[in-house]
């Protein structure tokens, strides 16, 4: 994060963001939990079931997991689109290289054409081809009204976010609450191993409860800090 803050594409707002997210980790026990796991299979399986997924990358995320963004791509055969709050051409062209050093091929956002409703100036920018004609978007650390303006445009969403209270977590169809460096791997690990299976597809869907899985998580979370 620090380097990525020093060449200039991890912006201050996200080296707070990435402390807010650590303290959460923390009370998870810093480690993926079973919650963490069911989501990220059902995730795999959205992602499997999806005729054009998309995956957006922010800042944080390519400094983070470039090469866990590239691979799950690969392995799903989603799309990669840059997607930014704090949006600036240089900023953009930074984190298209951090991809590319990682592998990626093809990678959508510097030339947006296309504007999500309901977004307002630069946030709400995004590529025609990519994510604005997605039927599914993995949105790794996203802020609340980019979530929901994203849903309200009929997407199903897959979120990765440590705080399983926010606006993004209790909005996206599947909340993944886990460290996203660790969650992009499970995420493609569950995808290869569904990729034929399309009756465990369909049981890791349903066997998925947004709600109830994030429950699960904040007892998790309290639990650990009366033991501590
Ligand atoms: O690069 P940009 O311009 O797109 O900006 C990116 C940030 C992250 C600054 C921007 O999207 C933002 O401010 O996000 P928020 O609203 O702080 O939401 C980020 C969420 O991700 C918070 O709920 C954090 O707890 C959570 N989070 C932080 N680090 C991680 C994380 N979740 C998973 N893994 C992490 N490493």
């Amino acid at each position: 994060m620090v380097e990525g803050f020093r060449q200039g594409y991890v912006i201050p707002q996200g080296l707070i963001a990435h402390g807010r997210g650590e303290m959460f980790y923390y009370l998870l026990g810093e480690r993926t939990t079973k919650e963490a796991r069911v989501a990220e299979k059902a995730a795999a399986a959205l992602m499997l079931g999806a005729k054009r997924p998309v995956i957006s990358v922010n800042g944080n995320v390519a400094a983070l997991c470039p090469e866990g963004v590239v691979s799950l791509a690969e392995a799903s055969g989603a799309r990669i689109e840059i997607g930014l709050f704090h949006r600036s051409d240089e900023r953009v062209s930074k984190i298209e290289s951090a991809l590319k050093r990682a592998g990626a091929k093809d990678v959508l956002g510097f030339l947006p054409d296309a504007r999500i409703p309901g977004l307002e100036s630069m946030r709400g920018l995004c590529c025609r081809e990519g994510i604005f004609s997605a039927d599914v978007v993995l949105v790794p650390l996203e802020d609340g009204d980019r979530a929901e303006a994203l849903s309200k445009m009929g997407k199903k969403t897959i979120a990765v976010d440590l705080n399983p209270m926010s606006r993004t977590a209790r909005t996206a169809t599947v909340t993944i609450v886990d460290e996203v460096s660790k969650a992009l791997p499970e995420v493609t690990k569950y995808v290869e191993d569904l990729e034929d299976d399309k009756a465990e597809i369909r049981r890791a869907l349903s066997k998925y409860d947004r709600d109830e899985n994030l429950r699960s998580v904040m007892e998790r979370m309290s639990g650990n800090l009366c033991k501590a």
